[in-house]
């Protein structure tokens, strides 16, 4: 970051305005910070006024379309002028507010952001991030010290019953998964009520350390309206929870805030984004994942969905994901890692992709993909365990289902 521009939080967005990338650029100052569609009496001769407006610290434009000039600026909002005892809503008022309605912008996508080190030193971070999350499990040590993990969700999304849910969590941590997250749509609906599953997991989750000295931990979907929320994590973390999950554009980013402020909360945040693509996936018009990842991670999510290296089911951007790794696991400041997730029509095969673009600082979670193994739960997660094995030892999957009768399974079964 350029240094001149340190104590302004730095925000850039594709445009399209009916006259000029420049206008768009004054336009957004104005309604962000301290002006409207008109001048103001209001604000003649006073100075302390003027020095709180936003300012253009770049424009370029790409094109004129006759009807409108589409560009990017970046524009540099005054740091002063955020209430940040109001959190991350004070900054999106102003970052992310009446921006994306102004008639004269056809288009507006928010793509990315820097915040300076005034605003960051205001957030917590990840209570434990990638390393955090690495010693609860063990994986910072083995066979391959801080490699990959795998996670599975559990599917069906719904309709098994806590008992039967917490038995297919054991047949997962057997066959080798890490790491277990409920799906984002199931919280506690009657037939699977979350206290329930977390007694239910907890009991099948110890009898797989006893056997096999491994820790699994699973994060317990607590979404829900304010109050509803701080109810379950109670219930959670008093029954021994060791992993929270949010899906935090439902909530809203002051609830993971505030859950990961909160001291009761002593575990992992897992952070689930569904319902994103609904702003993110328009590349003209709305907010990009970019700058909804680097506040999750100010904000102390410690595992963050991000999307599947261009490999899955799900809309998927590969420069950009790898964008949002590196933007979950650079240095920010003294904010710690969180935990990139991919997720979303994942199988075996997919593995050395995933490896090859993730690095280590991957989980690589697998529903259908483990679920749906011909044998059964356990062999979907022995042929993940297995595709991961191959992959971190340079042998091709081919090579390995030769004597690994459940990845070769799973090839047969989704290809390869
Ligand atoms: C994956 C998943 C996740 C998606 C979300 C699902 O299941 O549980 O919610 O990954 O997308 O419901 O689709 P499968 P993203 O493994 O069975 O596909 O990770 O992009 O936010
Ligand atoms: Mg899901």
């Amino acid at each position: 970051m350029n240094e001149e521009f340190k104590e302004l939080l730095i925000a850039k967005y594709y445009v399209e305005h009916v006259k000029s990338v420049e206008i768009a650029a004054e336009e957004i100052c104005d309604e962000e910070s301290v002006g409207t569609w008109t001048d103001l009496t209001t604000t003649v001769g006073k100075p302390h006024i003027a020095r709180l407006r936003a300012e253009v610290l770049d424009k370029q434009v790409f094109d004129d379309h006759g009807d409108y000039q589409s560009g990017e600026v970046t524009i540099g909002f005054q740091t002063e002028t955020f209430d940040l005892e109001a959190g991350i809503t004070s900054i999106l008022s102003m970052v992310a507010g009446n921006l994306f309605g102004l008639g004269a912008l056809r288009n507006i996508r928010w793509l990315d952001v820097e915040f300076p080190r005034s605003i960051i030193e205001n957030f917590p971070g990840p209570k434990f991030g990638i390393e955090g999350v690495r010693k609860i499990i063990g994986t910072d040590k083995g066979e391959f010290p801080n490699r990959p993990h795998i996670g599975t969700i559990v599917k069906p999304k719904m309709g098994l019953t806590a008992q039967e849910w917490a038995d297919v969590t054991y047949e997962a941590a057997i066959g080798g998964v890490d790491f277990i997250k409920d799906d984002e749509n199931l919280s506690d609906q009657h037939f699977c009520p979350l206290e329930d599953r977390v007694i239910h997991v907890l009991e099948r989750l110890d009898q797989v350390k006893e056997e096999t000295g491994r820790t699994v931990i699973h994060a317990v979907n607590v979404t829900a309206t304010h109050d509803v929320m701080w109810k379950r994590i109670k219930t959670a973390l008093d029954n021994g929870a060791k992993c929270l999950m949010i899906d935090v554009i439902l909530t809203g980013y002051q609830e993971l805030a505030q859950m990961a402020r909160d001291p009761s909360v002593k575990v992992p945040i897992h952070v689930h984004r569904t319902m994103h693509a609904a702003f993110t996936r328009n590349q003209k018009h709305g907010i990009s994942m970019l700058p909804v990842a680097k506040i999750v991670r100010m904000l102390g999510g410690d595992q963050l969905h991000i999307g599947s290296y261009g490999q899955g089911k799900m809309d998927t951007d590969l420069e950009l994901e790898l964008q949002l790794k590196q933007s979950l696991i650079e240095p920010m400041y003294e904010l710690k890692t969180t935990f990139p997730v991919a997720s979303g029509g994942l199988y075996p095969a997919k593995i050395p992709n995933l490896v090859k673009y993730g690095g280590n600082n991957v989980i690589i979670q697998a529903g259908g993909g483990i679920h749906g193994h011909p044998d059964g739960t356990r062999k979907g997660a022995m042929a993940m365990r297995q595709a991961l094995d191959a992959t971190l030892k340079g042998v091709s999957l081919d090579e390995y289902a030769k004597d690994h009768q459940e990845l070769a399974k799973a090839l047969e079964k989704w290809g390869k």
